[in-house]
């Protein structure tokens, strides 16, 4: 009873502390909140103390005029505050306290001050107030102070313009959303081996030939073959300078660096579309219209060539970017061409170089002496490490944090951008309900859990790490929806992660703050994704061979509904108030609801019960140790997995068959065996080509229990493959041998190598 009672004053005195959050997203390093509110109304007036800050002061009028319908004028005016008015102050002795992006904001009755040392604080402190307004609901805010700066100088996301070319209105509404959020860099992908996207007036042809490719979008991406040479060169698209110039000023505008990637040695096979010469072979293979593994045609490192155009391009986009950094890329370079090249090989010898690692490594200091030598620094992926860093490269760590950790250790400058946390084109909802991602998982709370300082450095190493960066590599984000979808919200929480103290940051109040946040992205039109009101449905083993069923979302929801007879579950179907037992097979299908509407996808997940449940299962050979995954005893749990071969219910093995050998511990009678499979082809993973089931009373002689069906794919992609054995035995031991489909078929990007076989299930009843 007592435990109970401070449980409730716990839970009141939590409740209590969230209702006390002000609605704001990245939340501010210092809030206090005060007693009464300031009313906007038409007698509202925006003034400010500096010409630099009259654009802005406007733009502020006229959305939140819009977002409230009144009409706020602004006003140039020197002399402090006035009643009913928005003081915007660059006025003040230098604040070290806020640096140049913080500002702090007085919320009065009477009126309100926003001051800072610059301009960019100026407009953070805007955006704040614009949410505080956009959250309320009559055009009132409570009293507060707020002294709010950044944690990292670095806050960025990229964007791939390669894979999928974006219109540049696609472009200016992610600036804007980053000034929104509170980031200040739009790292901007604009070269790959699927699309050159910047015009080059000396390169003509980057534009006209490397800019377009072949449409294949009716195949999966890994699945397009190289384009025949002749082949119509419709999809795709590229950006005059004049039009980025413009968005670059845009950006500048809204203290948003723009930072472009002009991708070398690798990843280039657009440009050798229009200038094959650059490369070892002077092979012209065209613009790739879809995946291509492992990049072997790459720039040539022994022409002067390449240099001299490089340096040219390089040339025309520091015109046109004046940002200090310039990224080079510098990814996933495969080194085959310049092993059998004679030029590389003589650049080796003349410069000394012990292999092609240092050979690339030669390429990369070459290329970081140029863009010093006119002021500029240049970034590369944590590839630029290999061979030697170059003497002032910052380092983007993406393969995990062990680029970024070596590199803060040799004191250079690191930007986070592990794939674990920070890779948006991963999936963040159940991959069964999402659309197609390139795999892994990322779901809202995970990118919220993201720590851009490594555990490894020290305070002083710490420092070299600028921040973060949110990727979006678009392979499979073909249209801007797409893109939105994969941005938002998480967006939302890596802007968090790198703007808030280290502190303050706290997932239970970003989860109370984000419903505000949803009404914003609504109201902005733009494609959120409500993956995070999805529930999970986890399963735990419980007494007398049932499953205890448990569900969970990742954002709160005002109920969760289910069904367990197959049927789409609607606002009346069963309410979940907690955890339940399961004892037959059954299909489980659940969604959230809020205002009796669905949030989010509904998940399916069936639970098999039957013989296996506690039964004893030995494989051979054992699973291959990147996908054992929960290990053998998955395959007997009476949970399949879903078609992401991630999924930690699939055990896989490559190019091996597989033999199960399962004992039901006494000997019972069996009707039906099922075991379930995967086909995803562009994940090289291939249904079994055949399935021997045996039965035995006492382990020594097996009987041929029948025919097994396979069934085929429907489609390509992804889909479970059920084998199925139906028929009348009585047996201890049941032996199931999956034939692996053997090498990958010849119309196959990996033709002739081994393929994997994804088992996740064997139910026997
Ligand atoms: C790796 S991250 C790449 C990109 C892909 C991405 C997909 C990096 C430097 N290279 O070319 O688009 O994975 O997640």
């Amino acid at each position: 009873m007592k435990k109970d009672l401070i449980i409730i004053i716990v839970l009141l005195f939590i409740a209590l502390q969230l209702t006390a959050q002000l609605p704001l997203i990245p939340y501010p390093a210092h809030v206090s909140i005060k007693e009464g509110s300031f009313q906007f109304s038409n007698k509202t007036k925006i003034l400010y103390d500096s010409p630099l800050l009259k654009s802005m002061a406007d733009a502020s009028a006229t959305s939140w005029s819009a977002l409230k319908a009144l009409q706020i004028e602004t006003l140039a005016h020197k002399n402090g505050a006035v009643e009913h008015s928005v003081v915007l102050s660059l006025n003040q002795p230098y604040n070290h306290e806020l640096g140049m992006e913080g500002y702090q904001l007085e919320i009065l009755t009477s009126h309100v001050v926003i001051s800072a040392n610059a301009p960019s604080g100026i407009r953070y402190g805007l955006q704040t107030i614009g949410q505080l307004l956009d959250a309320a609901t009559d055009a009132k805010i409570s009293c507060a102070t707020i002294v709010d700066f950044p944690r990292f100088s670095y806050r960025g996301m990229h964007l791939d313009v390669s894979r999928h070319f974006m219109p540049m209105s696609q472009i200016y509404k992610m600036i804007d959303e980053l000034e929104r959020h509170k980031m200040n860099v739009f790292h901007w992908h604009l070269v790959d081996d699927q699309g050159w996207r910047i015009e080059i007036k000396k390169y003509p042809k980057l534009t006209d030939v490397g800019a377009w490719r072949e449409d294949k979008s009716d195949k999966h991406w890994n699945d397009r073959s190289l384009s025949k040479a002749g082949a119509k060169t419709t999809y795709g698209g590229y950006y005059t300078q004049e039009e980025i110039s413009s968005l670059v000023a845009y950006a500048a505008e809204r203290n948003i660096t723009v930072i472009p990637e002009i991708e070398m040695p690798a990843h280039v096979m657009s440009v050798l579309a229009a200038y094959p010469e650059l490369s070892c072979t002077g092979e012209n293979l065209g613009v790739p219209p879809g995946g291509v593994w492992p990049i072997t045609h790459i720039y040539c490192a022994g022409k002067e060539e390449t240099f001299n155009f490089l340096e040219d391009v390089l040339t025309e986009v520091m015109e046109i970017f004046p940002s200090s950094y310039i990224h080079i890329g510098g990814d996933e370079a495969d080194k085959t061409e310049w092993k059998k090249c004679d030029k590389c090989q003589q650049r080796i010898k003349d410069e000394g170089l012990k292999d092609e690692h240092e050979l690339q490594s030669y390429f990369i200091h070459r290329i970081e002496a140029f863009l010093n030598a006119h002021g500029r620094k240049l970034i590369g992926w944590d590839e630029i490490l290999e061979g030697g860093l170059a003497p002032n490269a910052t380092v983007m760590s993406w393969r995990g944090e062990e680029g970024g950790i070596a590199a803060a250790k040799m004191g250079h400058n690191v930007i986070m951008t592990p794939g674990s946390h920070c890779y948006f084109d991963h999936y963040q909802g159940d991959p069964s309900v999402e659309p197609l991602a390139i795999g892994g998982y990322t779901p809202l709370s995970k990118v919220y859990a993201y720590e851009p300082v490594p555990a490894e450095l020290t305070e002083n190493e710490a420092k070299f790490v600028l921040g973060a960066q949110a990727n979006h590599w678009t392979e499979y984000m073909p249209v801007p929806e797409q893109l939105e979808y994969m941005a938002f919200p998480r967006l939302a929480a890596i802007a968090e992660v790198l703007w808030s103290p280290r502190s303050s940051r706290n997932w239970e109040s970003f989860v109370y703050r984000m419903p505000a946040q949803f009404q914003r992205y609504e109201a902005r039109g733009l494609n959120a994704s409500k993956s995070a009101y999805q529930v999970k449905i986890n399963a735990k083993p419980a007494p007398g061979k049932s499953l205890e069923i448990i569900f969970s979302t990742e954002l709160q929801t005002s109920s969760i509904r289910y069904t367990l007879d197959g049927t789409e579950p609607v606002d009346e179907s069963l309410l979940y108030t907690g955890p339940f037992i399961l004892s037959e097979t059954a299909t489980v299908k659940a969604a959230s609801f809020s205002n009796g509407m669905r949030q989010g996808a509904v998940i399916t997940k069936t639970f098999f019960l039957g013989k296996t449940n506690g039964a004893k299962i030995k494989l051979t050979p054992a699973p291959n140790e990147r996908y054992a995954h929960k290990g053998n005893t998955a395959l007997l749990n009476g949970i399949s997995g879903t078609v992401n071969h991630q999924d930690e219910e699939w055990l896989g093995f490559s190019g091996d068959n597989m033999e199960a050998l399962i004992d039901l511990q006494s000997s019972e009678k069996i009707s039906k065996i099922s075991v379930i499979t995967l086909h995803n082809s562009s994940a090289w993973i291939m249904e079994p080509s055949s399935a021997t089931i045996e039965t035995s009373v006492d382990g020594v002689t097996y009987a041929d229990a029948g025919k097994t069906i396979i069934d085929k794919p429907l489609k390509d992609g992804r889909q479970i493959i059920e084998v199925n054995w139906e028929g009348d035995a009585k047996a201890r031991f049941v032996r199931i041998k999956l034939q692996n489909y053997g090498p990958l078929p010849k119309d196959h990007p990996g033709a002739g190598k081994a393929s994997w076989l994804f088992v996740s299930e064997i139910f026997i009843d």
